[in-house]
């Protein structure tokens, strides 16, 4: 009978059956191990090894591991057959634990010696298959390369925006159009694009307050602004949410449900590391006196859910620092918001906007943070052609200074600041040159570069 088994597990071999005929053969899906050191002392060590069957049914099995030093060495093991042969350790599976069904465990324990560090043991197997996620604490989540995952949470330093590691960066992104209008293109698919194609490091939700927006079904927009933050942090992007005031310009007008939402999405975000908070896109028609005071009113409500996080707060003059209203960022130099942890927004548009106003940013960025939360390469309007000139020059400059900034619009809106050509968001595809405008692939060819974030 020996005999013929061993014949038979010839043939199978020589065949390619080997699966078929080996008793302890589990799914590749493999298994877990937690290995727990349960006590220690002078020279001996005991731990626990608890086995997860992440396969299909095994009817006997075989541990093995490797000691990573070579100063450990089994002394006496339970609930299994134990033997060490030079750095392998090996249990087999006891009459009464044999069996184990998917998702089933098997605890074992064993005594050591150690000298030395005792380290865990390593490349734990079950039947030859690898134990992924053995070791007693799960490794810290790798940064994965990604905005977010290597920027972590921001903060205002000086007049930088700075990362975890407290150093300057630089967040360059898109746009939403108002998402009352466009939510169509705001699904997977395009996200992917913005995150893989684009590399954008940032996803500004603009949520138009008057115009169809907000006010006319709160908890709606509220919970679709939430479901582009959590799609912005799955793709590591920083979701930047943004109370898009515009019509009356006076953001008190709104200051009521300003509180209202943003206590609601800074509760529901706070322990994010991805959502900066914009909390009046233009103010226009109105004082810088006026705008402060909205400021610290909708401030603290923020803070008291959301300590942490960075808020923007919009300026005079459609959000110029003044310089649209014949005025300058000096009445926000010498009368800043009572409030740490924040920046100012300044919006251009290329074709509109030029010198007068890149010599205010200059001027103005040494002495308060600044970001830009909306510029177009057209003209104020959000149509016309693109001025290639002028946004050269104005994203050169914001590299130079490293102020982030995000564009209008990643939308196919038809008008000139749109990224996408009208239709682009009735199909699936947001990747290909093709349905790209002229804007739009300016954009995408700026936004794309590395962005060589320091990480010490
Ligand atoms: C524009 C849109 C346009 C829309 C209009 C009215 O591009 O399709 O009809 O708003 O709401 C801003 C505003 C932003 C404007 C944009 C272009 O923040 O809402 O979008 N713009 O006019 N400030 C300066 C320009």
């Amino acid at each position: 009978m020996k005999r013929f088994l061993a014949l038979l597990a010839t043939c199978a071999t020589v065949l390619g059956l080997t699966a078929l005929v080996a008793p302890q053969a589990v799914a590749a899906t493999g298994c877990r191990v937690d290995y727990t050191v349960t006590s220690q002392w002078q020279g001996g060590f005991q731990a626990g090894v608890k086995i997860t069957n992440l396969g299909s049914t095994v009817t006997g099995w075989t541990l093995k591991f490797a000691m990573p030093d070579a100063g450990q060495k089994l002394t006496q093991g339970w609930n299994a057959t134990w033997s060490q042969s030079g750095s392998t350790v090996t249990a087999v599976g006891a009459d009464w634990n044999r069996t184990l069904a998917t998702n089933a465990t098997a605890d074992l324990g064993f005594t050591g010696t150690f000298t030395g560090a005792n380290p865990k043991p390593a490349a734990f197997t079950l039947n030859g298959v690898a134990c992924t996620g053995t070791v007693e604490e799960p490794p810290p989540a790798p940064d994965n390369g990604t905005p977010v995952g290597i920027n972590g949470q921001l903060h205002v330093c000086g007049v930088h925006l700075c990362n975890q590691y407290n150093r300057p960066i630089q967040l360059r992104g898109m746009s939403t159009h108002g998402i009352q209008w466009f939510s169509k293109c705001y699904n997977n698919a395009s996200l992917d694009a913005l995150a893989k194609d684009w590399k954008s490091d940032l996803f500004r939700i603009a949520m138009y307050v008057q115009e169809g927006g907000y006010e006319t079904d709160p908890a709606g927009f509220t919970s679709r602004v939430n479901s582009l933050v959590d799609m912005a942090e799955a793709r590591g992007m920083y979701a930047m949410i943004d109370f898009h005031t515009l019509t009356p310009g006076d953001p008190n007008y709104n200051l009521d449900r300003a509180k209202t939402f943003f206590k609601s999405v800074a509760t529901r975000n706070a322990d994010k590391k991805n959502v900066i908070y914009e909390i009046a896109n233009e103010p226009n028609g109105v004082s810088w006196a006026a705008i402060k005071s909205y400021a610290e009113q909708v401030i603290p409500v923020i803070r008291a859910a959301d300590p942490d996080a960075v808020i923007i707060v919009g300026t005079r003059g459609w959000s110029s620092l003044g310089v649209s209203d014949g005025s300058n960022e000096s009445e926000v130099v010498n009368n800043p918001v009572n409030a740490t942890n924040i920046m100012y927004a300044f919006h251009f548009y290329a074709a509109s906007h030029k010198d007068n106003y890149r010599a205010t940013v200059s001027r103005a960025a040494s002495q308060l943070p600044l970001f830009v939360t909306e510029f177009g390469t057209v003209t104020y309007t959000g149509g016309g052609a693109v001025d290639r000139e002028s946004s050269t020059a104005w994203l050169d400059l914001l590299d130079r200074l490293k102020i982030g900034y995000a564009n209008w619009t990643y939308s196919d809106a038809n008008e000139g600041s749109a990224s996408f050509k009208p239709g682009t968001c009735n199909g699936t595809d947001y990747s290909s040159s093709g349905v790209l405008t002229e804007s739009g692939a300016l954009l995408k060819s700026r936004i794309s570069t590395p962005d060589n974030f320091p990480t010490s």
